[in-house]
């Protein structure tokens, strides 16, 4: 059988792409503990400095397989968010590299919000993101309520949870509730070359900028303003630092290292 992950390197990128591209890469168990594996294995591997999730086929994804994993009837749907969830989207939140999700398709329910939780979210003309949830009776999960708001305001994440209305690639740009819609045409490397350009760039201040951003929807300026000093006295202090500093003055690209 098939791996229901495939895991790639190209570069220093690990590259995911969901593989159950008959069912629009639905989340199952097998899926969850593929990728909770792979981004573990990205945070303890130095090589790797960016990752790239993506789906096969026509789907980025489809949110929790309504067959395997929410069939047959009543249940604690808490239970699979604690052991699944909630630890992919913290875990990806707090991935010291950045994620790009590349929505090549359809992104519904959980699997639009687990796309949200990547740094940089590239969706093809084609794509295409619904709250789902609402269809089946449950909420926006997998960090929905928490993205959705921040991202694109209090109407329209309102409007698309309750209504769970489909927006296209380009509306969702349009929103900011992604950073770009590309051609459909050479979309995969197109999100590869922007995954790669990160890779390229100073890990740690990356790294530093997730937290900072994490870190701002609890915030008040105060704690924030400390807490960019704090991050800014570590990056001022990284190898990564002198060398862009040195190229500046030297005229020439900077090579981060990462380090
Ligand atoms: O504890 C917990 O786990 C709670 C967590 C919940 C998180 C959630 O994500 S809840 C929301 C679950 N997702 C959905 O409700 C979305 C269900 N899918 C759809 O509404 C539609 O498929 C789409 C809008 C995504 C796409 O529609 P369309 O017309 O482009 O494709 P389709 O024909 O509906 O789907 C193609 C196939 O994929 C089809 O199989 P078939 O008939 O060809 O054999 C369909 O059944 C299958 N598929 C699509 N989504 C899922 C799925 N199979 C299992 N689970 C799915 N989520």
């Amino acid at each position: 059988m098939a791996a229901e992950l495939i895991v790639e390197s190209v570069g220093a990128v690990r590259v995911l792409k969901l593989n159950r591209p008959d069912r629009l890469n639905a989340l199952n168990e097998a899926v969850h503990e593929a990728l909770a594996a792979a981004f573990a294995a990205i945070e303890a591997d130095d090589s790797v400095r960016a990752a790239l999730l993506t789906g096969e086929g026509r789907g980025f994804c489809a949110g929790a397989d309504l067959n395997q994993s929410l069939g047959g009837g009543p249940r604690d749907l808490g239970a699979s968010i604690d052991r699944h969830y909630n630890p992919l989207v913290r875990r990806m939140r707090a991935l010291p590299k950045p994620i790009v999700a590349a929505v090549n398709g359809v992104a519904a329910g959980a699997g639009a919000n687990l796309a949200l939780a990547a740094d940089i979210v590239l969706a093809c003309e084609s794509a295409n993101f619904t709250q789902a949830f609402i269809r089946i009776g449950l909420i926006p999960d997998a960090g929905g309520t928490h993205f959705l708001p921040r991202a694109v305001g209090d109407a329209r994440a309102r409007g698309l949870a309750m209504l769970g209305e489909t927006i296209t690639a380009r509306q969702a740009a349009d929103w900011g509730l992604i950073w770009r819609c590309l051609p459909d045409e050479g979309f995969l490397a197109a999100a590869l070359a922007v995954a790669a350009d990160l890779a390229s760039r100073p890990t740690q201040a990356l790294a530093a900028m997730k937290a900072a951003f994490n870190a701002a929807g609890a915030n008040g300026l105060d704690a924030q303003l400390d807490l960019e000093r704090d991050l800014q006295r570590r990056m001022g202090r990284t190898p990564d630092f002198a060398e862009g500093v040195a190229a500046f003055r030297e005229k020439r690209p900077a090579n981060f290292t990462g380090a």
